[in-house]
């Protein structure tokens, strides 16, 4: 299977995290591919019309993309156990999408900031896309510690991605003062192998 791959992508990196836990890093070949909204490059946009990564190109079928799919066919092909049965199950999808939606925000920040042109960014915009982080923070500390402490699964792999990009793309958001226990779990978290083995690089 190919793996459409970029080093700084919390989504790429939800994928290789899975990967890692399972210990079958060996069975995708990761294909570079970078690119933006406004010049898509090597993404591949023949293969996900969204031209978004992670893709993933696989003998049996269409390429999966969102990295949601992705993982959720990973870890039912490698039984990688990372997904829980319900009712548990509610509650990883939940935060996985908590996750990925801290993600998104982040990328559209990151995007706003950097890619596009320089004089019709929006501060408010920017502003209100952490607004969004900042609440879906709140909801973990807040509602989600528990499971957070739970069995490893991929919502807190998603989280731990979501955190990582956060720290930096954006490392001058200090969130941990307002997040204590989630700066906590992340900490020990953040420590496993497979997220020292994928931390995000430029
Ligand atoms: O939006 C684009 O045109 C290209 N962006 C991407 O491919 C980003 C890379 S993170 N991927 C996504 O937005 C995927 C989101 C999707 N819902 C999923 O797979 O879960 C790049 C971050 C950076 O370079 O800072």
């Amino acid at each position: 299977m190919k793996l459409f791959h970029a080093p700084a992508s919390p989504f790429v990196r939800k994928v290789m995290v899975l990967l890692h836990e399972a210990g079958t890093t060996d069975r995708v070949t990761l294909v570079p591919a970078s690119g933006t909204p406004l010049n898509p490059g090597t993404l591949p946009v023949d293969r996900n019309p969204l031209g978004k990564i992670p893709a993933l190109e696989r003998p049996d079928g269409p390429t999966l993309y969102d990295s949601r799919v992705i993982t959720r066919y990973l870890d039912d092909l490698l039984h990688a156990g990372l997904y829980p049965a319900a009712p548990r199950l509610w509650d990883t999808l939940v935060i996985e999408a908590t996750a990925d939606g801290i993600a998104e925000a982040a990328v559209l920040m990151r995007y706003e900031m950097h890619v596009r042109p320089e004089a019709s960014r929006s501060p408010a915009w920017v502003e209100a896309q952490w607004g969004k982080i900042a609440r879906a923070l709140a909801a973990l500390e807040e509602r989600w510690m528990s499971h957070l402490s739970g069995p490893p699964d991929m919502g807190q792999i998603a989280v731990a991605c979501a955190l990582g990009y956060l720290d930096f793309r954006h490392a001058d958001r200090t969130w941990r003062a307002e997040h204590p226990a989630l700066a906590a779990w992340h900490a020990a978290f953040d420590a496993r192998p497979a997220l020292q083995a994928t931390a995000p690089t430029a």
